[in-house]
């Protein structure tokens, strides 16, 4: 069983790091800090770092480890939240002395020792949460492991709203809803806007564009951003203001990124298959939930339109 086999190479290391994805959102975090929460609590004589970068909406999740070259020498690396390669913050991952994948989207490639892929988890932090579970005895959950696990639970399914949400995914999320952290303090993290982030949320409900075949779209410039004083990170998270319309059974976000010199490409469905669509272009994902990275807005409208007509080809099939 993989859960006890991962938990077997845990026991093995004295040092283990773990590793999450660029541009990380709380589910990533959340089974990375959770994960690394747990295993402090459990094991005092084991180190174990969280690598990588924070998102904005991250940083109240707790704070990321430097260090050193020297110290992947003898560890164990754990990459949670990713299966690309390319997509890994920090690229030393490969210097550990062996690899684990623990993550939820569709293979792409195995690279790993151990590789605990499945994609009827919604979330990450839903496999850390089993993780924890199938190895209870030697292991100690946490109020703040708790919080960044349930964070998790919460963004990657949109608050239990999704098509991903199983049985197990409630149940998973009662166990570490019954820690004693505090709820509203959470939701405030994640949850409360800004009102120039409200005021740009007005403007994509204004201003979206749609086909009559049901896709619909936003382009968001940097002149935009710069008009409503928002980062890039924010505007490209709220592609979700499109989900809920009924006439659109697929949305695209495109967000001009500065800091990468790209355009942030997210796509989101609830009918034609999407993650083929950003495998097209360089990217990946769930198949109602993926994205890539454009260079320039030619390459955005090449994929509004093979968009369009995936959307065509669903609404006729
Ligand atoms: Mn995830």
């Amino acid at each position: 069983m993989i859960q006890k086999e991962i938990f077997e190479k845990i026991l093995e290391y004295e040092t283990i790091i773990i590793h999450h994805h660029v541009s990380p959102d709380p589910d990533c975090i959340g089974s990375q800090l959770g994960l690394k929460y747990i295993l402090q609590a459990s094991f005092k004589d084991k180190s174990v770092y969280a690598v990588g970068a924070h998102s904005n909406r991250t940083e109240f999740m707790g704070p990321m480890d430097s260090i050193s070259d020297d110290i992947y020498q003898d560890a164990l690396v754990i990459i949670v939240d990713v299966g690309d390669k390319r997509r890994i913050d920090d690229e030393r991952f490969m210097n550990g002395k062996e690899i684990i994948k623990i993550d939820h989207h569709p293979l792409t490639e195995e690279f790993c020792s151990l590789e605990w892929v499945d994609t009827t988890y919604a979330a990450a932090t839903e496999m850390i949460i089993e993780l924890y579970l199938y190895n209870k005895k030697q292991l100690v959950m946490t109020e703040e492991a708790a919080m960044v696990l349930y964070a998790g639970l919460l963004t990657d399914t949109g608050r239990f709203y999704y098509n991903s949400v199983t049985e197990r995914t409630l149940r998973y999320g009662a166990e570490v809803y019954q820690f004693g952290f505090d709820k509203q303090a959470l939701y405030a993290n994640l949850y409360y806007k800004s009102i120039a982030e409200m005021k740009f949320n007005g403007f994509l409900m204004n201003h979206f564009h749609y086909t009559e075949n049901g896709l619909g779209y936003m382009k968001i410039t940097q002149e935009i951003l710069d008009e409503f004083n928002i980062t890039a990170d924010y505007a490209s998270g709220m592609v979700n203001t499109l989900a809920n319309i009924k006439e659109i059974i697929m949305w695209m976000f495109f967000t001009d990124d500065k800091d990468l010199g790209k355009i942030r490409t997210s796509f989101r469905s609830r009918g034609p298959i999407v993650n083929k669509l950003a495998a097209k272009y360089g990217g990946g994902g769930h198949i109602w939930a993926s994205g890539t990275l454009c260079d320039d807005w030619d390459m955005v409208d090449r994929i509004i339109k093979d968009a369009d007509k995936l959307c065509e080809e669903f609404q006729n099939q």
